[in-house]
């Protein structure tokens, strides 16, 4: 294998953490490779390095390829070896197809864990991802990807985050970026603040799996809310995604239609009170509200605005949720209290009570409900909970009643579809719920107290982190001045190195007064820094733009530049970003591009300020697993006799093992460790493997032993190389090759135009090595002689073809047929394969013949042939299974059908 090793990065190669489990090492050891993958790739990779990169030309198209940069974790999986496989693929194929191709990689090296790191393990954050970041690129380095390390950028490098400042710098002078106090998640065990994002639907934490608490914070926010429209309406656009990510984008947006209603208070007590606006979807039901619920943070619920004999008991409710309960379960309990205020219907003229409950979100339309227990299931079941109405009032009815049931409506449940107005309703009885909504909305806005309103799910981003290890927020707090922008001649605000990492209460940037205190900028007098962070999405929502300018230093890339290689052509990356990284990203590059910092072509695909053209989601690896059938124990594999890889034994009962393919994770130990299988096994085998195996977007099973298929098609496919000789010879023309040469020329074509497709459209890898091995199994058992000019145009295209996924091997194939030296080009710089669409047409036609109706044989028949009975009956006959099943028995009857590609001989 290349030895790369920095001596910086050899020191710390002691400190890798343990590999997952290397499954059946001892398999391969005794294993003979039929090729010496690892002397001919370390040749190859020596012989790049010291080839000159090709320059960029600039009458070429570019073409951008991206895959997401990683979190320096300090170790590198099979997710990231099937990640940099498939973009290495994709960019090698397209700098054959003649494009200026950017392949650049980076760090997304800002983050909790190294923060956790340093709590646990005494190491500064900057020191352990440093020292990860050398030992993850150089696991990469054994990998064969062509990156562009001249691009490399790294987040928590002070000339990154130093642009990540001045671009929040922008969005705050453009209005984008402001303070509010804000009800947050609050992280018990990490002690910070979480976005709403970072919450599972359990109400966990997505890193430290605790139960998120509520809690009240200044904190900044991003107003993305501001593109909520374009957010959303702008996934049409992007023609080249998964539908099931645009789904959770349009989802996560949350467009909602409906009205606001005002409902005004009428308790004696509360005069001068504003009326309760509440968001309804269904202004329909306006004749079933018969109560209203504001959410515990609702600006009514206060001491001076409740009736002083249910203050207290209100308040307490309120501090007693904000106490003890985490934010789920908050909303899931249906407890809530009265207010002791009243506010009208203006539909009923009823008096209907206030009320306070967590199931009401404060975030989310008006932080406040009309409550229909009829028609709304949460409404319902607060209603029975909290005793508020004996009756509730169904004001809608299903337009088509059960003819078996009586026409008295099920109170057991409310109903909560659309329908037809009922009695209840008044004037609007017997109309349509779309209908009965609009008319009752015209009559409320006729009335002053409602109008047309419309909702998104979507909410302002939480940016500020109380953490240390991400780029400080450039703000500074002064007593006169208020909030003051660090100008932005001053950036970088330096993230401070010695600090003290105790892991409790405030962040180490707070605790650090040489560096909170300050001068303000306006007025010089003392003032403090801003000591939150930025949350790591900030720092990955625009690197891919730095990668097109990555060393500017007066910018944080430069326009001109920007926009000649954006939008990047194909993302490659993992699902689980499929909504927030995404969003984030989409939401920064529309902004920016609304600032100015790069402009788009008139017909730019997808347009808008879009940042990524295609997206390719990649599937997860899994690993094998083995479980003990009783305990559902999981099974270390030296507890796993693999003797017999389909019939595995536990060794310690002889039982057969439960086996299943999981994600990979230490506690199951079905990790695979991506180094030590491309050192046993080959670079370009394990490549191909993985592309193999599953098209990109699918799980990808992975299995060690299978190797063994890639390897085998490998070697094969060097011995053909080396048995075949180029000659001067031209292609001749498709009428004076042979049958043979005409159909071996035909598959040729054939491959390259669906090779080209899968590579350049579907990415669908796995389809294009199979047609690969057809192609090198037709030219293998075909009787054409290696002299011929289609032979080696056949041989050249498959090598050429196999070059993007796997380089080594196919440098190998393409000099051992073009001798070394000079003439012997490498072949990633040869140009793509075109076909020749008048090679594509069959010269024979593939007959199946049938003796007395059974299928007995199948012949090749020359296309002039094909639809002659009685030519075909003669090539039959003179073949040798043709002889044995009509020996000289006289035919009594022949039948052609299926366009001369099926006979039946009836004896
Ligand atoms: C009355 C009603 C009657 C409702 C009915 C629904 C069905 P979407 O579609 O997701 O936008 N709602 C409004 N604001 C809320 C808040 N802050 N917290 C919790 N729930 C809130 O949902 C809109 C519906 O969610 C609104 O329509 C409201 O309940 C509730 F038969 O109003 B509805
Ligand atoms: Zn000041």
């Amino acid at each position: 294998m290349l030895k790369v090793r920095s001596t910086f990065s050899l020191l710390q190669h002691k400190q890798l953490p343990a590999t997952l489990v290397v499954g059946s090492a001892r398999q391969y050891a005794t294993r003979k490779l039929p090729v010496d993958f690892a002397t001919i790739e370390e040749k190859w990779q020596t012989r790049w390095k010291h080839a000159t990169p090709a320059a960029v030309d600039p009458s070429k198209p570019d073409y951008y390829t991206l895959s997401m940069f990683p979190y320096p974790s300090g170790m590198l999986h099979m997710g990231h070896v099937r990640v940099y496989t498939i973009s290495d693929t994709i960019q090698r194929f397209r700098k054959m197809k003649g494009y200026n191709v950017l392949h650049p990689m980076g760090w997304d090296a800002f983050g909790l864990p190294a923060e956790n790191a340093a709590i646990e393990r005494g190491i500064h954050p900057a020191e352990w991802t440093v020292k990860n970041i050398a030992i993850m690129k150089e696991q990469i380095s054994k990998l064969c990807i062509g990156f562009d390390w001249s691009r490399e950028v790294a987040t928590c490098d002070p000339e990154y985050y130093r642009w990540t400042q001045y671009i929040f710098l922008e969005m705050y002078h453009a209005g984008l970026a402001y303070q509010k106090e804000a009800v947050v998640n609050w992280d018990p065990v990490d002690k910070t603040v979480l976005a709403n994002e970072q919450v599972d639907h359990e109400g966990k934490s997505w890193r430290s799996g605790a139960l998120v608490e509520r809690k009240k914070l200044r904190q900044w926010f991003f107003k993305v809310t501001e593109f909520a429209d374009d957010l959303l309406k702008d996934i049409d656009r992007l023609e080249n995604w998964p539908e099931r990510v645009k789904q959770m984008q349009r989802n996560w947006i949350g467009k909602s239609k409906g009205a606001e209603f005002d409902f005004n208070i009428t308790s004696s007590n509360a005069a001068n009170l504003e009326p309760i606006k509440v968001f309804t979807s269904r202004p329909d039901t306006m004749f079933g509200v018969q109560y209203l619920v504001l959410a515990p943070e609702h600006p009514l619920v206060t001491r001076e605005n409740l009736p002083s004999e249910q203050a207290d008991s209100v308040l307490d409710f309120v501090q007693d949720l904000n106490k003890k309960q985490n934010m789920q379960e908050a909303e899931e309990n249906k407890k809530g209290v009265f207010t002791g205020l009243y506010a009208l219907n203006p539909f009923t003229n009823e008096d209907i009570p206030v009320y306070v409950a967590p199931y009401v979100l404060s975030d989310y339309g008006t932080g406040a409900v009309m409550g229909v227990p009829a028609h709304d299931k949460r409404d319902f079941e607060f209603c029975k909970v909290n005793g508020v109405v004996d009756q509730m009032r169904y004001v809608v009815e299903p337009a088509i009643k059960d003819l078996d049931q009586s026409t008295v409506v099920d109170t057991s449940v409310p109903y909560v579809a659309q329908g037809i107005l009922t009695a209840a309703s008044g004037p609007y009885q017997g109309m349509k719920s779309k209908e009965a909504g609009k008319a009752i909305l015209k009559a409320a806005q006729s009335m002053g107290v409602g109008h047309p309103a419309t909702q998104f799910r979507l909410k302002d981003w939480l940016l500020s982190r109380q953490r240390y290890w991400g780029a400080p927020i450039p703000i500074i707090h002064c007593p006169s001045c208020k909030v003051v922008p660090v100008p932005k001649e001053d950036l970088p605000v330096n993230l401070p190195l010695d600090v003290e990492f105790s892991g409790k209460g405030q962040s180490p940037l707070a605790r650090k007064e040489d560096w909170v205190n300050c001068k303000c900028p306006k007025c010089q007098g003392p003032a403090k820094r801003e000591t939150d962070t930025m949350d790591t999405f900030v720092d990955s929502s625009w690197y891919f733009m730095r990668y097109t300018d990555p060393k500017n230093k007066e910018l944080p890339f430069d326009p001109v530049k920007a926009s000649s290689l954006l939008p990047v052509d194909i993302y490659i990356g993992g699902v689980e970003h499929a909504i927030l990284h995404l969003l984030y990203s989409r939401f920064f590059s529309k902004a920016l591009l609304k600032q100015g910092a790069y402009q788009e072509l008139p017909n730019t695909k997808p347009g808008n300020g879009e940042p990524f053209n295609v997206l390719l989601t990649q599937g997860m690896v899994h690993g094998r697993t083995y479980k003990d059938p009783k305990t559902s124990r999981f099974l270390k594999p030296e507890e796993v006799d693999l003797s017999d890889h389909d019939s595995p034994k536990i060794i310690a009962t002889g039982e057969q093992p439960l086996i299943s393919f999981e994600k990979m994770s230490k506690s199951k130990y079905n990790g695979v460790d991506p180094v030590s299988v491309v050192e046993e096994c080959g670079v370009d085998p394990t490549r191909l493997h993985i592309l193999y195996k599953a098209p990109p977007s699918e799980v990808l099973e992975w299995e060690s032993d299978s190797i063994i298929g890639m390897q085998r098609w490998l070697s094969k496919v060097l011995k053909l190389s080396k048995s075949t000789t180029l000659t001067s010879n031209e292609i001749p023309a498709l009428t004076s090759m042979s049958t043979e040469e005409r159909e071996m020329y035909r598959v040729t074509n054939h491959t390259v135009k669906q090779v080209t497709e899968s590579m350049s459209n579907s990415y669908s890898f796995n389809t294009a090595i199979s047609d690969l091995i057809k192609l090198s199994n037709h030219v293998s058992s075909s009787s054409v002689e290696p002299a011929s000019a289609v032979y080696q145009h056949a041989v050249q295209s498959l090598v050429k073809m196999m070059a993007p996924m796997t380089p080594s091997m196919s440098e190998e194939c393409w000099e051992s047929m073009h001798g070394p030296g000079e003439k012997s080009q490498s072949v990633l710089e040869q140009v793509w394969p075109t076909f020749v669409p008048e090679a594509l047409e069959k010269d024979q036609v593939d007959c199946i013949v049938q003796v007395n109706g059974k299928t007995r044989l199948s012949i090749t028949v020359p296309k002039a042939l094909a639809g002659n009975a009685q030519e075909i009956e003669k090539l039959v006959r003179a073949s040798e299974i043709g002889q044995k099943w009509l020996a000289d028995k006289p035919v009594r009857k022949l039948i052609l059908a299926k366009k001369g590609e099926l006979i039946n001989f009836v004896l």
